[in-house]
């Protein structure tokens, strides 16, 4: 029976039924904007008021009262809660639906959209609200310094460490509603592979660019797949059985 701690790798397809866009998906976030001009640094000094218009109407989005944590989100807190061991969710998604369902041990290597950095003091401020190219940072007070605490193409991934290490010593890796293109995450199943202890299952709407490297794949919403799988798991279900 499986027993130790769980990584659970989760993309934008894990929110997609909560009504937020996916990227990559016919009609996604990047079929509307170009990544160059909204998710880089260079997009962000060519034109700072574009990439703040456009984390401005996705952390709006994410106030609005339909998009809120669904099935997938809410299973993934109650393993949390139930497994004898470590459950972390490493997410690249910059939503707060995760913690919105009650998951705690959650690291958000891209950022997270409702959170701003001051340029100037280095401060991660909580930021709900719009933010503007003269916003002023409420640690130092510099104006037109602050910037969405997201982490663009280009630049380093946040806990990168911390997530190594689990995955080092994880029993089983997860991934969930991720498409496997952008990278250090998409290599995160390569790198459990290598140390050839933990079964790696991918659960997605499609086969990811990954797919053939994991032990076992489930095809299907998140909504419906996740609880499903949640549920198997701790009833110490054999993987395969699902
Ligand atoms: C870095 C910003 C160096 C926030 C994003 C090799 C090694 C290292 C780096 C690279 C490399 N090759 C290339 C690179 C550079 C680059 C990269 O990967 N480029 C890609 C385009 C080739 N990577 C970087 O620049 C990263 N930094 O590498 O620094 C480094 C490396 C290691 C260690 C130290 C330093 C930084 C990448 C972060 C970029 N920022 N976002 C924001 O605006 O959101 S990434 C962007 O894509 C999104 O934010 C999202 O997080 C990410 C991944 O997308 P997915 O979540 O997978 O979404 P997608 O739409 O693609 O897929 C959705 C999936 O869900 C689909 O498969 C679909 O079928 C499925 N689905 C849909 N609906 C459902 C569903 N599944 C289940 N149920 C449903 N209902």
């Amino acid at each position: 029976m499986l027993q130790g701690p769980i990584v659970i790798l989760t993309g934008a397809g894990v929110s997609q039924e909560s009504g937020l866009d996916t990227f990559r998906c016919e009609g996604g976030v990047w079929s509307r904007y170009d990544l160059e001009d909204v998710a880089t640094p260079q997009g962000y000094q060519r034109n700072p008021v574009l990439v703040q218009d456009f984390y401005n109407a996705r952390r709006r989005q994410l106030e609005d009262e339909a998009v809120r944590p669904n099935p997938a989100h809410l299973a993934l807190a109650r393993l949390e809660r139930d497994w004898p061991a470590p459950v972390l969710v490493v997410t690249q998604n910059i939503d707060d639906l995760h913690e919105r369902a009650g998951s705690r041990a959650v690291l958000h290597m891209h950022g997270e959209l409702r959170k701003g950095r001051c340029e100037a003091c280095g401060r991660v401020l909580n930021w709900p609200g719009d933010m503007t190219v003269d916003s002023r940072c409420p640690a130092c007070g510099r104006n037109g310094l602050v910037r969405p605490h997201v982490v663009w193409f280009g630049e380093v991934p946040l806990e990168m460490e911390r997530i190594f290490q689990a995955l080092d010593t994880c029993a089983l890796f997860l991934s969930i509603g991720t498409s496997g293109n952008v990278y250090p995450a998409a290599g995160f199943v390569a790198h459990v592979r290598e140390r050839g202890v933990a079964p790696t299952v991918e659960l997605n709407l499609e086969p990811s660019n990954g797919a053939s490297l994991f032990h076992q794949t489930l095809y299907g919403p998140a909504g419906t797949l996740v609880p499903r799988f949640v549920e198997a798991l701790l009833r110490g279900d054999d993987l395969g059985s699902v």
